[in-house]
């Protein structure tokens, strides 16, 4: 799926801005009803999530239906143009309507959608859209929500008998199964966007090294009547391939490679034509692979410095924010870090973007989190799978063309070991199945929890081993010497898979400003000490190929007994001043090389 641009023949109308909002409130039947907008509710900031943004605790609590509105016009000079309505991501299920008739509906609160209005709106009219939007979780949503009492983080504390945290006996609540508070809304932007008739509707383009040269191999998927034709140019803007044809395959002599930062992200711009469409991209000519225990990019073994992330900040909550993703590259860069992952769900394309531009390394993860929970055998009882495989096509079909992007991840922790053999045969498929959709082909992975990993028997299957350990902190607590033991009993068995593994998150709630002479945990110098005890015994491995402290900044959860005042595991604080642990990385990852670290 294209990402909206003007051009000379393309152009975007924004719908940023304050639109009538107001929660629904159960009084009116299920989803989308006239009445919701009896009175005229209130005003709400679109792209943002709605829960931070007014003070009446049911903006957090909600749960359920809430209801957006404004109008629009299309003007004269467009009319005769295609007209596309886009959604870059509305949290969790959409309904949309345009002048009271609904016109589509979506599920998954994290990837684009839209709609062909051509036609659709009268010239010259204003046109109301609604946007009906739901933030329920349960077993059929991803990420998942607890359908009855099992509890993840306080969502019902263990003795409380779980029918006391159904929803039998008061109106439903969200139960998250996951450590990120349940931001909804319409949290990123929703434009208008025009094409001529005939149109290009979507671009694939992979690359590979040859000596010295590129190549960059494309293809077109077109609309309508038109002849195409493509054209690769270098940053002067100087043309040094095209061709003719939907299709093809172009050598770029003495090509400059993408590297990560510092070296040279270097970026080509293909620009292409159809008919009076035209459509602009830019290439990246790298290639990625896994060889043995390495991962490769453009043939050197790379080391991953960097973290899980979240999409999170006060006031827009979820919501996009492209002021905070500068400032995030930035700190990226500060730290010497190199990559990072979409922890746990797809960011929002301008991050993407950025990180072509900036160099920075993405492993792209789907929002499957919180799968389990249940004593039960989640793959039997869960209702996710298509819902799992719509996400992950509509993930490769927006991000597929990012240079950024190196692997791709299925999901977050989810429960192997409650029934091993389903969970093989739910995620060995799902594996399958990415794998084929791909045109870039990258490596495929999904990130395993603290488990009995004799007992997982898929984790060691993925092309990339990425754990997240907690040695020290959610068990053997404070304990670094049991910590050490532990963990290399543990990096002794992978040892014996010979993969490349990732410690994809690894860390310690710590309180900024709170220090200690003799560290003990949630003190600033606990945090240093926990990762400088831990990264030692990584040094020592080869295979251990990467390293992602949890988080890169504190970030916001649902109240419960281990959370004061959100997930505090950040290297950053919320708005992004440094822990102590922010500069032992900095001085750690400016002395580690991004490739060839581990001989
Ligand atoms: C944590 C992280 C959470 O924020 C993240 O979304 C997923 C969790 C660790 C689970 N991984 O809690 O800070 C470790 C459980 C071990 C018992």
């Amino acid at each position: 799926m294209l990402y909206p641009e003007i051009n000379e023949a393309r152009s975007i109308i924004d719908l940023s801005g304050a639109w009538n909002f107001r929660l629904d409130d159960g009084k009116h039947g299920e989803g989308y009803a006239e009445s919701a907008f009896i009175d005229n509710g209130t005003l709400m900031a679109v792209p943002a999530s709605y829960n931070d943004l007014k003070e009446e605790p049911e903006y957090r609590s909600h749960c359920g239906w809430a209801y957006y509105k404004r109008t629009f016009i299309i003007p004269n000079s467009l009319v005769k143009e295609r007209q596309v309505l886009r959604f870059d991501a509305v949290t969790h299920y959409a309904k949309i309507y345009l002048d009271g008739k609904l016109i589509l509906e979506h599920k998954g609160g994290f990837l684009p959608f839209e709609i062909d209005i051509t036609g659709k709106v009268e010239r010259g009219k204003e046109t109301e859209l609604i946007v009906a939007v739901d933030n329920r979780i349960n077993h059929s949503t991803l990420p998942m929500g607890n359908e009855e009492g099992t509890a993840f983080f306080g969502s019902d504390n263990a003795d409380v008998p779980s029918v006391i945290a159904a929803k039998k006996w008061r109106k439903p609540v969200n139960l998250p199964n996951f450590d990120f508070f349940n931001y909804a809304g319409i949290n990123r932007p929703v434009r208008i966007y025009t094409t001529p008739v005939n149109y290009i509707s979507d671009v694939t383009i992979t690359t590979e090294i040859d000596g010295k040269d590129g190549l960059i191999s494309y293809a077109l998927e077109t609309v309508g009547e038109g002849t195409a034709s493509i054209e690769i140019k270098d940053k002067s803007g100087k043309t040094v391939a095209s061709s003719e044809g939907e299709s093809g395959k172009l050598r770029i002599t003495d090509a400059k490679f993408w590297w990560p930062y510092p070296g040279e992200p270097y970026l080509y711009k293909a620009v292409m034509k159809f008919g009076e469409d035209t459509y602009s991209l830019d290439v990246g000519i790298r290639t990625v692979g896994v060889k043995g225990i390495q991962f490769l990019i453009n043939g050197k073994p790379f080391y991953f410095k960097g973290f899980g992330k979240h999409e999170d900040s006060a006031i827009h909550g979820r919501g996009f924010d492209f002021v905070l993703d500068m400032k995030d590259i930035s700190m990226i860069h500060w730290m010497g870090a190199n990559s990072f992952r979409t922890s746990h769900y797809p960011y929002a394309e301008e991050m993407y973007q950025l990180c072509d531009r900036e160099g920075i390394v993405i492993i792209d993860e789907t929002p499957a989190v919180g799968i389990g929970g249940t004593s039960e055998d989640i793959y039997k009882i869960g209702r996710f799978r298509e819902h799992h495989e719509d996400v992950i096509k509509d993930l490769i079909a927006r991000d597929k063309n990012h240079p950024s992007v190196v692997m791709w991840s299925m999901g977050n922790e989810p429960d192997v070991v409650t029934a091993p053999d389903s969970a093989y045969d739910y995620w060995h498929s799902l594996y399958l199945f990415t794998k084929s959709l791909d045109p870039g082909k990258r490596p495929v992975t999904f990130v395993c929890n603290q488990n009995n990993y004799e007992r997982d028997r898929i984790t060691r299957e993925m092309d990339v081993v990425c754990i997240n350990r907690y040695y020290g902190w959610y068990n053997l607590s404070g304990d670094m010497e049991a910590a050490v033991y532990a963990l290399n009993l543990e990096l002794d068995f992978w040892e014996k898979q010979e993969k490349p593994v990732i410690m994809t998150e690894y860390g310690a709630d710590t309180l900024p400003g709170f220090h200690l002479s003799s560290p003990e945990m949630f003190s600033e110098e606990f945090q240093v000490l926990y990762y400088d005890t831990i990264n030692k015994e990584f040094d020592k491995r080869a295979f251990m190929i990467g390293e992602h402290p949890w988080n890169f900044a504190d970030f916001n959860t649902i109240q419960g007994p281990m959370r004061a005042d959100g997930n505090r595991k950040g290297l950053l604080t919320r708005d992004r001043r440094p822990k102590m642990a922010a500069h032992y990385f900095r001085k750690r990852w400016n002395e580690i090389p991004d490739f060839d670290y581990k001989k």
